[in-house]
């Protein structure tokens, strides 16, 4: 399946504004693991990778980045810079990461724990087990 958009519903009152992240709720999957990058360095790219079987939501939750896709047909990219929206990535997805600003924290939601074996790192290789 393509990244998709998820619009996440902003709490917001006078106070400022609350996002709520649940499983099987607006995330579509049973939340394994978490985690955040920050701190990117300028003119940093970062992923060049897909997932044989884990699926992601992302967020930038502070600042923007830009993440590239590419199913093995076809590349898009999309600009994550607002808090209240994430986008889903599933698995056999390779993706890069650019452009991020300064402040940008990328929060990552993942269906499973942390796995080196699930990475397929050689775009080669991505593409010969995409195609069979
Ligand atoms: C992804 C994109 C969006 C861990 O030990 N545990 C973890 O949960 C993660 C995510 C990483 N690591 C280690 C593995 C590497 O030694 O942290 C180091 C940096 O990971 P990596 O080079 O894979 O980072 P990115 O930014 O290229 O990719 C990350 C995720 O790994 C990946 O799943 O989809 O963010």
């Amino acid at each position: 399946m393509k990244p998709r958009l998820i619009e996440l519903d902003i709490l917001g009152d006078e106070r400022g504004s609350l996002v709520a992240l649940e499983a099987q709720q607006n995330i579509p999957f049973p939340i394994a693991r978490v985690y955040y990058i920050f701190g990117t360095k300028p003119g940093v790219e970062r992923g060049f990778h897909a997932h044989r079987s884990l699926q992601q939501v992302a967020v930038a939750v502070s600042g923007a980045c830009t993440m590239v896709f590419d199913d093995g047909k076809e590349r898009s990219e999309v600009r994550l810079d607002d808090p209240s929206r994430g986008v889903y990535i599933g698995n056999m997805i390779w993706r890069e990461m650019k452009d991020f600003t300064a402040d940008c924290v990328l929060l990552v939601l993942a269906d499973r724990h942390y796995d080196e074996s699930d990475y397929l790192r050689n775009y080669a290789e991505f593409l010969e087990q995409l195609n069979g």
